[in-house]
């Protein structure tokens, strides 16, 4: 049976071009800086994203955990949106590793306003636990795909630098923001005080995320790498697959987001079915079946049967991905399968 795997962005497998440049790239012990391969693509990435310096690690839990360690103190708060990663799929690991809590703000698709920030702020007095960061998400995943607007991150930064906060940008899917709407990396990147992107998302990588910033934090953020047992040898490897995917998969990314759109449409045409087609703007969809009458692992479950994968994010909504391994036909086939599965109900 045909499947059509639309969990998540992750699920890709490497290209044949990318396994050449995989098989071909020049290595060295990486824990010397002597891989001639991760420290290009470090290189290439801090250039992108604007900043003096860049960090080649395992994932993005680790870039976003190794960034969080070094901003904060124990006993800090970090500022973040309620349906964040940082928050809801790292495993606890702030508590964790950083002996911060997280100031979990519900923002609006996604977006938090400085009001809310503001609000949040704590005291400096001794009861209370102290703002040491505050992190966004740019896409942001739960909220489906949704693009942070620059202006938005330009007033959080004013409300920042007034009350002396470093920022972070979980931008795993950052390339998809920047695809979208045009704007450079950098002028993100410019906002924040680091910045972490992966390749194993929609750059269809297998391994690897990068954390970006000033050189001072990034060697701090090397020796913490190095104390999670992140020090990787010759990962060159890996860091070719990266270059290779910046070279032939960023600009591609508009097709994903062309692909999700037509999933995005033709579910929302589905009575009880609900998608922000406003803000559906990038390559995952999130679909609220909440007057549909069938709970979300119901139908999550009835697609599969019919070979379409997907992940439920709650009693009520499914998230659908677009990715490097779907094509129009594979477009078209899920649209014969939501057919199959949901039209019944919906006459
Ligand atoms: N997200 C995964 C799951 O963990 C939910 C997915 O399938 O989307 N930041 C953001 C915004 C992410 O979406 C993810 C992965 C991460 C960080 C973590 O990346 P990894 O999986 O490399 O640790």
């Amino acid at each position: 049976m045909k499947t059509i795997d639309l969990r998540s962005d992750t699920i890709t497998k490497p290209t044949p071009g990318m396994r050449k440049a995989i098989a071909e790239a020049q290595v060295g012990d990486d824990v010397f800086g002597e891989d001639p391969t991760i420290n290009e693509l470090q290189k290439r990435v801090a250039g992108l994203l604007g900043k003096d310096a860049a960090l080649f690690v395992a994932s993005g839990t680790m870039a976003n955990q190794i960034s969080i360690k070094c901003h904060t103190q124990p006993g800090d708060e970090v500022i973040c949106e309620a349906d964040s990663h940082i928050f809801n799929y790292e495993g606890g690991s702030p508590a964790f590793l950083s002996g911060v809590q997280l100031c979990p703000l519900q923002g609006t698709n996604g977006v938090i306003s400085p009001e809310q920030i503001k609000t949040a702020l704590r005291p400096k007095d001794s009861h209370y636990p102290q703002s040491g960061l505050i992190a966004l998400e740019n896409t942001h995943n739960r909220a489906g795909g949704t693009i942070f607007p620059l202006d938005a991150i330009k007033a959080i930064r004013e409300t920042a630098d007034f009350y002396d906060l470093p920022m972070h940008l979980d931008g795993a899917r950052l390339w998809n923001a920047h695809v979208e709407t045009g704007i450079p990396l950098e002028e993100y990147g410019k906002y924040f005080d680091s910045v972490s992107v992966c390749f194993s998302k929609g750059l269809g990588a297998p391994v690897g995320s990068m954390i970006t910033g000033s050189i001072e934090f990034i060697n701090k953020a090397h020796r913490y790498r190095k104390m999670l047992g992140g020090g990787m040898r010759q990962a060159g490897i890996l860091a070719a697959a990266g270059l290779y995917a910046l070279d032939y998969h960023l600009e591609r990314l508009a097709d994903d987001h062309k692909r999700a759109r037509i999933i995005a449409e033709f579910l929302n045409g589905i009575k009880g079915v609900y998608v922000n087609l406003n803000e559906t703007r990038t390559n995952i969809v999130i679909a609220d079946f909440k007057d549909y009458g069938q709970d979300a692992s119901v139908i999550a479950e009835k697609l599969k049967e019919q070979g379409l994968l997907c992940i439920p994010f709650s009693a009520t909504k499914i998230r659908f991905v677009t990715h490097l391994e779907i094509d129009d036909q594979d477009i078209e086939f899920a649209l014969k399968l939501f057919k199959i599965v949901l039209d019944k109900k919906d006459l």
